[in-house]
């Protein structure tokens, strides 16, 4: 093998993380991932969200398994292996659970290690016949599956929360697939998915009259001055969230309230008064938009299950027997 010539070290090291974050800021408009949301503070103004009267989306999306858990428990089957994408505070898995005919296995795949063993130690306790396997792992890359689950009849994936809106449609693709992947043959993808609606309905879910939100956005500054040493001023940000017809998405952006410069990493950012910074996008979908979308992936929309007013939906997708050519 050839060697390969030695690389000149950079004055100042940055590493993949941080590279990453000079990436987006670099962009235009400038981005930030929306993981930079969930430190412990985060995580914790994201629940206030759920609280919130103009925050419909977990409230509705309870109500739907609260109303057809029974009827999706049903049309999943018996002794399946639950494999969840993301690992929230558990209820919305629970209302499946209780309804799931002898399920044998879940599996929890979160990056934020602390989240994942709550969830999962909280279930293995009040479910103790199931076996629960978190897997600590980013899954929007492959991951191993605990070997374990080979026993299932089949294999579902838990995916709530709209949390698919978060990614741009390639991305989305990306991710369905390997969702068809793991579900695939006999098994299927439960998933919930915020359906498009009023903007000014979906506009106020983003700007709460109590600023819970504007903190929320406010404090993915905080958490990258802490992790990869930023000096963002907080007091120089302006949270913004606008309803993006053309992209049909809530964008959550910061106004920088003047001319300012932020370093990081060893780089220095110039951010123009009234530039924003695009911290999230949350995709809403028409039911026909999300199909398509799924079918992309070979997956084919079984059931549709919405509240009265379709705000907000949870839909069963079953892998596509492949087509011979
Ligand atoms: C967790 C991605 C579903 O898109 O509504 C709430 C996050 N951002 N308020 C969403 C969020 C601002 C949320 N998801």
């Amino acid at each position: 093998m050839a060697k390969r010539p030695s690389v000149i070290p950079v004055a100042q090291p940055c590493d993949q993380l941080t590279r990453e974050v000079v990436d987006g800021l670099r962009k235009s408009p400038k981005e930030l991932s929306p993981v930079w949301f969930y430190d412990e503070l985060g995580s914790d103004l994201f629940d206030r969200i759920c609280e919130l009267p103009e925050y419909y989306l977990t409230r509705t999306e309870l109500s739907i398994m609260q109303a057809h858990a029974a009827d999706m428990a049903r049309q999943i089957g018996p002794q399946v292996a639950v494999i969840e994408f993301g690992s929230s505070t558990g209820l919305k898995t629970r209302l499946l659970l209780d309804q799931l005919e002898s399920p044998v296995a879940y599996v929890p795949v979160d990056i934020a290690r602390e989240q994942l063993f709550d969830t999962a130690s909280g279930l293995a306790r009040d479910y103790p016949e199931l076996r629960v396997m978190p897997v600590c792992a980013d899954f929007t890359q492959p991951f191993d599956l605990p070997k374990q689950i080979a026993a299932a009849q089949q294999r579902v994936v838990y995916f709530p929360g709209s949390t698919l809106g978060n990614f741009t449609q390639s991305q989305a693709h990306r991710l369905l697939s390997r969702m068809h992947q793991i579900a695939w043959p006999n098994g299927a993808v439960l998933i919930g998915i915020d359906l498009k609606k009023d903007p000014r309905m979906l506009e106020l879910a983003y700007n709460d009259s109590a600023g819970v939100t504007a903190q929320f956005n406010l404090n993915a500054l905080r958490h990258l001055n802490r992790e990869v040493g930023a000096n963002f001023d907080l007091h120089g940000f302006k949270h913004q969230a606008v309803w993006a017809e053309n992209a049909s998405r809530i964008e959550m952006r910061l106004i920088s309230q003047r001319d300012q410069v932020v370093s990081l990493g060893g780089a220095r950012i110039a951010i123009k008064d009234g530039e924003y910074l695009l911290t999230e996008c949350c995709h809403k979908y028409t039911l026909d938009g999300f199909a398509k979308l799924a079918a992309e992936s070979q997956l084919t929309v079984a059931h549709v299950w919405t509240d009265t007013e379709q705000k907000f939906s949870v839909q069963l997708l079953r892998p596509n027997v492949p087509t011979r050519s």
